[in-house]
């Protein structure tokens, strides 16, 4: 941690700090704030090979519209590095659009450890899933399957088989998950995003009119139930 903070002296406007971390963690760590807080990772942006410029739109647009819906509720978007480019074009064009940024910012970590290595409590977790809902395949999907233990499978299981692109599903995480244990969720919500990757399923073949429509209606299932488990 002492090795980042000159880095982060030197990174100007644009990337991602870490002094903004931690005012937010300091901000928001309790349960009242944690259960009506969803954390969620860039859908369909890495193995996906989605356009990063459009899915910032996306992003930008659909949390907008979900915090003018809903007034007590809070939306995290979540990168592993500093240097992540969606979690910088997400600030810069959130700001344009004067977001409030205590209920929407940008936040460095790692989705499974946020409380205890970000001091961040959020109750309610996304994972940008595949269609089968499966663990592994790399990414954000295995970091969740592997951090909440096999329970996290059986519990996936009896709510769905499989997801349709563009769609999500709630998953109550069962007490003895070691991510309900340590680090305080409650619930997974498996998203699955547009496809631009020829090597996956349900591959779009740059069809960009196509993947945005998938990728807002992912977004709106995501944040649609996640109002509903914090309701
Ligand atoms: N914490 C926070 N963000 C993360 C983490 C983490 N532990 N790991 C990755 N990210 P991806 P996709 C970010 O590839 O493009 C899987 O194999 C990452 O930097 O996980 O929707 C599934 O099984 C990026 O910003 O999801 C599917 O087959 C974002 O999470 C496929 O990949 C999403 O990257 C889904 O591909």
């Amino acid at each position: 941690v002492e090795a980042r903070s000159t880095c982060s002296m030197e990174v100007e406007k644009g990337l991602n700090d870490k002094k903004e971390n931690e005012d937010h963690a300091k901000e928001s760590d309790s349960d009242y704030v944690g259960s009506r807080t969803l954390a969620f990772p860039s859908i369909s942006t890495a193995d996906f090979q989605f356009d990063l410029d459009r899915a910032s739109d996306i992003i930008v647009d659909t949390a907008a519209d979900f915090l003018q819906k809903f007034d007590d509720l809070r939306l995290v978007l979540v990168d592993l590095s500093e240097k992540s480019r969606i979690l910088s074009l997400v600030k810069e064009k959130a700001s344009k659009k004067s977001i409030d940024g205590n209920r929407f910012f940008t936040f460095v970590g790692d989705i499974t450890q946020l409380h205890t290595r970000g001091g961040l409590q959020c109750s309610v977790i996304a994972n940008a899933a595949n269609w089968r809902l499966k663990p592994g395949g790399g990414g954000v999907n295995a970091a969740i399957f592997n951090a909440a233990g096999e329970s996290l499978q059986h519990a996936t299981k009896k709510c769905a088989d499989a997801l349709r692109p563009g769609t999500s599903v709630a998953v109550p995480l069962p007490s003895v998950s070691p991510l309900q244990q340590r680090e305080g969720v409650t619930h997974v919500i498996h998203v699955l995003g547009p496809n631009m990757n020829p090597m996956r399923a349900d591959y779009l073949k740059n069809d960009y009119a196509k993947g945005c429509k998938i990728l807002h209606e992912a977004y709106n299932s995501l944040f649609e139930n996640f109002a509903s488990i914090a309701q």
